[in-house]
């Protein structure tokens, strides 16, 4: 890669970070009927990057708030922290992302490079605390694959206000309310990061794809997507 294009990266990776978490909205007098609905979404995991993982996951959502979501994965980098989040921008495709987004053809789809199909994201899946796009690189927070799986579940999870996922006006800011509605409408895609390409057992910097797109601090090895499935109601 080119200095001129990890210059390009770095600028995205940018505006992938600058998400904003505070202020909800004021409280509603009425909501419409469809926020009122309790929406049960799934998603069919599937491997990025010939990670060789899968799984299933489950929200149940209802107005703003995850009430319940699951997520079992198996086939992971054994032993290693997982980022997993859910993703989503009003200008993204809300699919997941194939070897046409690799833009600089180097063999892999980065986090950045997936971005135009899933969209920034907007809500970090860890075990415990803060679960706004603040948290997303907080490896220390995320599920460990044991034996290269997980069962993960959290309860009551906020939707908040994220910029840059897409919407009209200058920081593109999306409110938890705008964002919710889209996640019920299964424009929502789950995506679990962290694979081991050299098959050495651990996430690492000496190989060729070095460090990460988003911070200097991790391999892209443990932020490269290995697991990805948009949450429909099916
Ligand atoms: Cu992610």
């Amino acid at each position: 890669m080119n200095r001129k294009s990890v210059v390009a990266l770095g600028a995205s990776a940018v505006a992938l970070i600058a998400a904003t978490t505070l202020a909800v909205g004021p409280a509603q007098a009425h909501n419409s009927k469809s926020e009122e609905k309790t929406v049960t979404l799934t998603a069919k995991l599937k491997q990025l990057n010939a990670s060789g993982a899968s799984g299933t996951a489950t929200a149940v959502v209802r107005g703003e708030t995850i009430k319940h979501i699951e997520v079992h994965a198996r086939g992971l980098t054994p032993d290693a922290p997982h980022a997993q989040h859910i993703h989503y921008g009003e200008q993204a495709m809300n699919e997941c992302p194939t070897l046409k987004l690799d833009a600089n053809d180097d063999g892999r789809v980065n986090t950045v490079e997936g971005v135009p199909a899933y969209g920034p994201v907007v809500v970090s899946l860890n075990t415990s605390g803060d679960t706004t796009p603040a948290s997303f690189l907080d490896v220390t927070r995320f599920p460990v694959s044991k034996d290269g799986s997980y069962n993960y579940s959290r309860h009551n999870i906020k939707f908040t206000d994220v910029a840059g996922t897409g919407y009209p006006g200058a920081d593109g800011t999306g409110t938890a309310k705008q964002i919710a509605e889209a996640i019920r409408d299964g424009e929502g895609v789950l995506v679990i990061h962290g694979l081991d390409y050299d098959e050495n057992g651990t996430y690492n910097f000496s190989n060729p794809e070095g460090a990460s797109e988003l911070t200097p601090d991790l391999p892209a090895e443990a932020t490269d997507p290995a697991v990805c499935g948009v949450l429909e109601e099916r």
